[in-house]
């Protein structure tokens, strides 16, 4: 038996009923922006130095939610959005160096308050449109009336470059929504993705040669 397609409108009309259910990611994004800024903080004052160069927070909108529960085709319960679409709350760092990324990543999977899900490694194996960024999905904890909760949440790690290249790219895309971006432009924000991830790989080496010269 196949299950009706809910329509955009029905699920828009649900949504807006589940107040209580989206102030558990809320809590678990202002959980996860401290945690980063202390390790910051720490990191600076411990080593003079944090991988961390700077990081945003962001709540999914119930535009792009709604399209991906129509697309997933999932039941229109609480249960089954927090099993299905783990990237409701948001954070992303950006870092100066690849190799803090992969870092931040170890310290990550060291803590006790963060279970990683799932590591998807855009960098070692960049998206078809040129996209690189290391996304962790992960669940964190948040106390609330004395009850633990673990809240799934994505944590996107990128340099400056991929980051620049990412908001730019997305920029583009938006100008075009609706209709596709033509195929030489396609191509050219490949290169221009393969460039940029150049510009990364030279930072590092001058970085290596100038610590390895301390
Ligand atoms: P929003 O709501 O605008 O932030 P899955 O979660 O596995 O079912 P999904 O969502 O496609 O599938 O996961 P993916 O591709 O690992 O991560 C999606 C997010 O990565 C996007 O958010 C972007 O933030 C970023 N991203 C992925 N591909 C690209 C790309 O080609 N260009 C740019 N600029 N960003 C990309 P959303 O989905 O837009 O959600």
């Amino acid at each position: 038996m196949y299950k009706e397609k809910t329509s955009l409108e029905l699920i828009q009309t649900a949504l807006k009923n589940w107040r209580g259910f989206f102030i558990q990611y809320e809590m678990a994004l202002y959980e996860m922006e401290s945690d980063f800024k202390i390790i910051d903080l720490e990191w600076k004052a411990r080593f003079g130095y944090s991988p961390i160069e700077h990081l945003k927070t962001r709540m999914k909108t119930l535009q792009s939610l709604i399209q991906k529960i129509d697309k997933k085709n999932i039941p229109l319960t609480q249960e089954s959005v927090k099993k299905h679409i783990k990237d409701i709350a948001g954070i992303r760092i950006v870092t100066s160096f690849i190799d803090d990324i992969y870092m931040l990543k170890k310290h990550i999977e060291e803590r006790e308050d963060y279970r990683i899900i799932e590591i998807k490694d855009y960098i070692k194996d960049p998206k078809q449109s040129g996209y690189k960024s290391l996304h962790l999905i992960i669940e964190t904890q948040i106390i609330v009336s004395n009850k633990v909760l673990w809240i799934p949440a994505e944590i996107q790690i990128r340099t400056s470059a991929m980051d620049f290249w990412a908001s730019t790219e997305h920029k583009l895309n938006y100008k075009y929504q609706g209709k596709d971006i033509p195929k030489e432009a396609k191509d050219q924000l490949v290169e221009l993705s393969k460039a940029s991830y150049l510009l990364d790989l030279e930072m590092s080496t001058l970085r290596n040669q100038l610590l390895s010269s301390e």
